[in-house]
């Protein structure tokens, strides 16, 4: 039977991630969806669509004003340094969305006054204003910009996200008229004219519908860092009504129809969102569509969640990852690969750093690098490095051929149904049967036994594979891909996914340039676990007190013994005096410093640590050390100070 060639999807596409809240910095959660977003939109591209990649920041609301107030700057100056801390690690990342969306922009804050001004004049289908004035007496949390009700607490009265209290508030505001278009949300919703994905979400939101909805607020009377309501400048516009209009704010709403009428009405929207934030996506925004005359979003996806070591990543918790992190162990183009493809895109996962080592070292270092150097360490020993010729297929070569183009086909149905790690796990196929085709056979072997024109056509097979493979990962690794398409003479970015569907397309004799590891094996570090989540940059809720701080026991140090730990690289074990008494510390630092060196020298510890066993020998300390990247300094005392004096 032929394959069908796989056809392009010439569509447009408008792919958007949340806006993230500007009090927190960027970490791996942000980077997740981010990455997602950006691969689906490179993939669409690839596939032939048009595609406008949306991400940006939500800076307006009470939670921002807190913030602000306690790192004593202004909140306009909190969301400026935030904001541009996502957009460097955007940058970092290499996501090239189309546009940065912030809520803080005039052209943004125009817009929304414009849609708020909309709903206020219009009336529901049954006559009633849209908008209406009201008194809301309620429990807020400031944490999720949101009122819970009684059943929304946990047992000890806290909203069971952010564990505190929430506050008691009694307001005039504006509501939205919501229960005048639940019907039409639920029809929506049922008929899959709204897709909600993955199918068990769409229950979820099936089954908030049907448990009943209120009619929500849409003003503010007690904040200040917000977008006034043109209709009552004393009230400023709710944070969510705000955040949520910029996805049409950010192209053009009520100021470039062209623009708009392209990409929201000319696009399949498609909103990628976290499960915490599924309400006000899937039943308020289309809700506010519908009362303002316009399109309603074609796909909303609800992505996995991240948890750390079993924990949910939390600043107060510390186990927070950073995308820094995640670039610094692995480069670049690994990190956004294995950010997402650790667990399918719609489930949950809890990660550990080691099992990201683990995955980098089977997928990237073994099935594809590997794979790549030693065809072209053949190709080397046996072509001078050129390309060789094809030769005549066998059956062997045409099997391998329909199973590249059956992955660049499941590669388009995984985007398609909006799934960039099952994408991921086609491509990493192609990976693994080009290994066992290399395996199978031997060419190794036909060198030795003179075969030279069967020797040609497995190295030229397997380097067509690799090429496909340069396609279909493209989206996700760029950079590398660009590299491995230079070494084997391709322009460096794949235009179409069709390239990945013949092993007919190198050039003979063109010659083979790559001279380093592609992906170097990494080691995986004892300690990766720690360093990492101990780099996330300090945060507003991560400060300590004075008080708390004042409890930790620094004290200058001198240090009397030092040795390696037998059976570790990392580990050293040193014998401090500090003053009259003396601290057993083991330390991760021996490839940082030789023990025969630390003997004398005055370092500073922490001297109230509760002893913790390292490799079954007791640590009675901790010594302090400054530490970027592979780069570790003690922090040393080279005064005459003696070892007891303490640091504050
Ligand atoms: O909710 N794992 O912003 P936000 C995976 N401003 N994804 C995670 C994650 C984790 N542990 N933590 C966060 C807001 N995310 C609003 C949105 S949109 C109109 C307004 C991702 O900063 C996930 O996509 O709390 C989640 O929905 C989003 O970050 C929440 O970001």
């Amino acid at each position: 039977m032929r394959r069908r060639r796989i056809s392009s999807l010439s569509r447009s596409f408008y792919v958007t991630t949340p806006i993230y809240y500007v009090n927190d910095r960027p970490h791996i959660g942000h980077g997740y969806c981010t990455v997602a977003a950006d691969v689906l939109s490179r993939y669409l591209r690839l596939l032939g669509s048009d595609s406008y990649f949306l991400t940006g920041t939500d800076e307006h609301g009470s939670k921002i004003e807190k913030a602000a107030e306690a790192s004593g700057v202004t909140p306009q100056q909190l969301v400026d340094d935030h904001a541009q801390s996502f957009k460097d690690s955007w940058k970092m990342l290499d996501i090239q969305n189309d546009y940065f969306v912030r809520t803080t922009d005039a052209r943004h804050e125009e817009a929304v006054k414009k849609l708020v001004t909309k709903l206020h004049e219009t009336t529901t289908p049954d006559g009633k204003s849209v908008i209406y004035e009201g008194e809301y007496k309620g429990l807020y949390c400031i944490g999720c910009e949101k009122f819970l009700t009684e059943k929304d607490l946990t047992e000890d009265g806290l909203c069971p996200d952010h564990l505190v209290k929430p506050e008691l508030l009694s307001e005039k505001n504006y509501f939205f008229r919501l229960t005048s278009y639940l019907d039409q949300v639920r029809d929506l919703i049922e008929s899959g004219k709204l897709k909600i994905l993955p199918k068990e979400r769409k229950n979820e939101v099936l089954g908030l519908l049907r448990h009943g909805l209120d009619d929500f607020s849409i003003s503010r009377e007690k904040v200040q860092w917000g977008i006034p309501l043109p209709f009552d400048p004393s009230q400023k516009a709710y944070v969510w009504v705000d955040a949520l209009s910029n996805y049409i704010t950010a192209i053009g709403y009520g100021d470039d129809r062209t623009s708009f009428d392209r990409w929201w009405k000319g696009s399949e929207i498609v909103h990628l969102i976290g499960k915490d934030i599924l309400k006000f996506h899937a039943i308020f925004w289309p809700a506010i569509l519908i009362a303002a005359g316009e399109k309603t979003p074609d796909t909303i996806f609800i992505h996995g969640y991240f948890t750390v070591d079993g924990q949910k990543m939390s600043k107060s918790l510390g186990n927070v990852i950073s995308n820094e992190t995640l670039v610094e162990l692995f480069g670049v183009d690994s990190a956004r690969y294995l950010l997402l493809n650790m667990f399918p895109f719609g489930t949950d996962g809890n990660i550990r750093l080691d099992d990201f080592f683990r995955k980098y070292n089977s997928d990237l270092a073994n099935d594809l690098g590997n794979l790549v150097s030693r065809t072209i360490k053949l190709t080397r020993g046996n072509f001078k490095g050129k390309i060789p010729p094809a030769g005549t297929p066998t059956d062997d070569e045409k099997d391998l051929l329909q199973f590249v183009k059956s992955a660049a086909d499941r590669c388009k149905q995984q985007i398609e149904a909006i799934n960039p790690n099952g994408a991921a796990n086609a491509f990493m196929s192609v990976c693994r049967e080009l290994n066992r085709y290399f395996d199978a056979q031997k060419p190794w072997a036909l060198a030795k036994e003179g075969k030279p024109e069967r020797l040609a056509t497995v190295l030229r097979t397997t380097l067509e594979g690799i090429r496909c493979v340069s396609v279909m990962a493209y989206p996700f690794l760029p950079e590398k891909c660009r590299t491995l398409r230079e070494t084997l003479g391709c322009v460096p970015d794949p235009k179409s996914i069709g390239e990945a569907e013949s092993l007919e397309f190198l050039v003979e004799g063109a010659e083979l340039k790559l001279d380093k590891a592609l992906f170097p094996r990494l080691e995986l570090p004892d300690e990766a676990v720690k360093e990492a989540v101990d780099s996330a940059p300090p945060s507003d809720d991560n400060l300590i007190s004075i008080e708390d701080f004042a409890r930790v026991q620094l004290r200058v140090a001198e240090v009397l013994e030092a040795e390696p730990v037998p059976k570790t690289d990392k580990l050293l074990r040193l014998q401090v005096a500090i003053g009259e008494n003396k601290l057993q510390i083991v330390a991760g630092i021996a490839e940082h410093y030789k023990a025969e060196d630390l003997i004398g020298k005055k370092i500073i510890v922490v001297a109230n640590l509760k002893p913790a066993k390292l490799r079954g020998i007791e640590s009675q300390g901790m010594l302090l050390a400054a530490k970027k990247g592979k780069k570790l300094t003690l922090l040393t005392i080279e005064t005459d100070l003696p070892s007891g004096a303490t640091i504050s």
